[in-house]
């Protein structure tokens, strides 16, 4: 029997985000984003993004008072790529990368957002960044927007509540597209589009705050409708500007299961599932689904959408579905009593069946498969995994030959399993997988915790939670193991005895 293998030319890589990892937050003319505002609660759950958002007001104040504090505020200092990026990008060439996501800090590039012109020194880092891409062949995958939306908007327009917003944006896709054209050829317009819903801050720059009086479930999907708009226009310019580039919706995949057979725990599952699903069926299809229309409704929810948006959403659907993929949860009708744990940026039923990292996160392998045959079902377009992985505390050992190194046999363990699932998605189940970026590939700022010590890369960063360390990087255990699969396109795992 012939030897099992991804498909030819499957793009095996790896992903990071500006206001995670890059650091150099005040360097080069950047602006403020309100990635630089958020503090790091290493004593709280911060699980409940909610409590995030009861003090956001004081809390940026606070954060701008205090513009040299990088202890309390991690995402400054990130891993420090604007400073390490060849040095990282060329690890990602000795691993095989193929492909490597990435985001353009919109405040590196717009620093106020509403600039007239853009920052010419921020456009040089990406030049930068894009020139050692080419040079050791890897394809660019660039996130537009990745929970990094300049502050000044946040303050002065209520960001994406504001319409005027998606004109603010639109110069910057215009500036990146127009100076990279040819050099990217998937895009990627939202970060996790339903987390608006979560975290409405970090995504659209909202500050409940400032909408004592309103409802505030409305100023969430006028904000999201402002970015379906906002996503179809820059389809749009793209698809004009290079046909040969792609542009994808980017979700959160999380995957519910019913906690029991009974009809209500079902029932409740399906629902859970179509509350992150209507945000990409309106990506993909172009128009709200009329499940999401009767939320409106239902809620007496007044979303003003002229009939120029609609065409426009109608006229320019995504080419392809990213997301990330984690972890599943249960569900149930009536969850009183039972056990919960962390999910990605939510709180879920414990599976029994199933073990959790240190933050709580149940891995679930055969849950990716269930995510890919459930998308590809649902879509009939090419599928992107642009994040999937675990975090976990680790420290740095001297291996046998007196390196410093990390053994990190639970990434290997979790990524095995996942590639396997993914195998079988596309091998039995017809799923069409374009490729497949790890988060992350070097370790960086936490979103949820925004701790370094909850560590996802095949690298380790020398950094701690409180911002010490040299910055130095250390091939993990993983590092090696990652490159044999890529060299191998899979077979190394997919024919293990
Ligand atoms: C996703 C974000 C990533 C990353 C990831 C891991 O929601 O798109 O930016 O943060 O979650 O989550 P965390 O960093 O909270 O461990």
């Amino acid at each position: 029997m012939s030897e099992k293998h991804f498909p030819e030319g499957f793009l095996w890589g790896g992903a990071t985000a500006a206001n995670q990892f890059e650091g150099g937050w005040d360097e080069g003319g950047k602006g403020w984003s309100v990635a630089d505002c958020a503090r790091s609660h290493l004593d709280e759950d911060v699980q409940d993004y909610q409590k995030q958002n009861e003090t956001l007001l004081k809390d940026i104040e606070e954060a701008v008072s205090h513009p040299d504090d990088l202890k309390h505020y991690p995402k400054r200092h990130g891993s420090d790529f604007y400073h390490h990026y060849k040095e990282d990008i060329a690890l990602l060439a000795e691993m095989g990368f193929k492909v490597f996501r990435f985001s353009i800090a919109w405040s590196r590039i717009y620093p106020n957002g509403d600039d007239a012109k853009p920052n010419e020194e921020g456009l040089r880092f990406y030049d930068a960044v894009f020139a050692e891409l080419k040079k050791y062949h890897i394809e660019p995958l660039v996130t537009i927007s990745h929970y990094e939306p300049p502050l000044n908007l946040a303050m002065k327009y209520n960001c994406w509540y504001s319409r005027q917003t998606i004109d603010f944006f639109m110069n910057f896709v215009k500036t990146i597209v127009d100076r990279y054209i040819g050099q990217v050829k998937y895009w990627l317009t939202f970060n996790e589009v339903d987390s608006m819903i979560r975290h409405p801050y970090t995504t659209g720059g909202l500050i409940r705050d400032k909408f004592k009086d309103q409802n505030w479930e409305e100023v969430i999907f006028q904000s999201m409708h402002h970015q379906f708009v906002a996503s179809a226009l820059a389809t749009k310019y793209i698809h004009e500007k290079d046909p040969k580039a792609m542009v994808g919706c980017m979700l959160t995949k999380l995957t519910y299961y019913p906690y029991s057979c009974r009809p209500e725990d079902v029932l409740e599952a399906q629902q859970r599932m179509r509350s992150t699903y209507c945000y990409s069926d309106t990506q993909v299809f172009g128009e709200y689904p009329s499940y999401l229309l009767a939320r409106f409704k239902n809620h007496g929810l007044h979303i003003l959408m002229t009939e120029e948006d609609l065409k426009i959403m109608k006229a320019y659907p995504v080419d392809f579905i990213s997301f990330s993929y984690y972890s599943s949860s249960c569900v149930a009708k009536n969850d009183t009593g039972l056990q919960t744990t962390a999910g990605n940026t939510m709180t879920a039923i414990r599976n029994p069946y199933l073990s959790a990292s240190e933050w709580g996160w149940q891995t679930d392998p055969i849950g990716l498969r269930i995510s890919l045959v459930d998308l590809y079902d649902r879509y009939r377009k090419p599928l992107f995994i642009v994040e999937n992985g675990v975090g976990e505390k680790e420290e740095l050992i001297k291996d046998e030959h007196g390196n410093m190194t990390v053994n990190d046999q639970g990434h290997i363990d979790y990524y095995r399993d996942h590639f396997k699932a993914m195998y079988d998605a596309i091998h039995e189940d017809g799923v069409e997988l374009l490729g497949y970026t790890s988060w992350a590939c070097i370790d960086l700022v936490s979103e949820s915790t925004k701790q370094m010590s909850k560590r996802y890369g095949f690298v380790y960063v020398d950094c701690d939670d409180n911002g010490n360390g040299t910055f130095r990087r250390y091939k993990k255990k993983s590092f090696d193991w990652y490159k044999n699969v890529i060299a191998t396109n899979g077979a190394c795992i997919l024919n293990e005895k």
